[in-house]
């Protein structure tokens, strides 16, 4: 059996915005809320892909170099706490139509190569706090930032020595 790698399909955020949401996220949460996310490993996810082969992920590395997108900007101007994922977030109240179109199309193309996805609906998110179980009091003021997406990449997502890392595979242009 060939080697499998842990991958999924996301947008990274450029290095003034991770520096914003960090600020951010120590301004107002304190830190037993979970276990932080580093700046690098801040990113949105398109599709998770799991476990993948050497054979399906170049397939699914040729279906994202025809994908023919548009690049979006998304308002990044929500916040929310997940208690069942334990996941505390940032979001957005109106994702872009060209951002769900990618998704979809992404997750639609995981689905035929068979990696499972999930049922429920896609909520593009940027992941703060893992592990973050109880309560958590998300700040009435949430910020407003923007996030100009002009290409997307293919992460592995990699354990070792306690932490897990998220190494940028291969990215693709999003057109003008
Ligand atoms: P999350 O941030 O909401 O946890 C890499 O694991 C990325 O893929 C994470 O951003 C994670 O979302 C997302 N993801 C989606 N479904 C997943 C799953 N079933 N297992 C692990 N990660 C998943």
């Amino acid at each position: 059996m060939s080697a499998q790698r842990r991958l999924f399909f996301a947008l990274s955020l450029p290095p003034k915005l991770q520096k914003q949401v960090i600020k951010w996220r120590a301004d107002n949460f304190p830190a037993e809320t979970g276990r932080p996310l580093t700046a690098a490993n801040l990113h949105i996810t398109l599709a998770f892909l799991g476990e993948v082969s050497e054979q399906k992920e170049a397939a699914l590395r040729g279906v994202a170099g025809r994908i023919d997108a548009k690049a979006f900007s998304v308002q990044i101007d929500d916040a929310g706490h997940w208690p069942g994922a334990g996941v505390v977030w940032l979001g957005t109240r109106r994702a872009p139509r060209a951002l769900l179109q990618l998704a979809e199309v992404l997750r639609s193309h995981a689905a035929r190569n068979g990696c499972y996805q999930s049922a429920l609906p896609f909520h593009p998110h940027i992941s703060l706090f893992r592990a973050a179980t109880r309560p958590v009091a998300i700040p009435p003021a949430t910020p407003n930032w923007t996030l100009d997406a002009t290409e997307f990449g293919l992460y592995q997502s990699i354990y070792e020595s306690g932490r897990t890392r998220y190494s940028l595979l291969q990215s693709w242009p999003l057109s003008p």
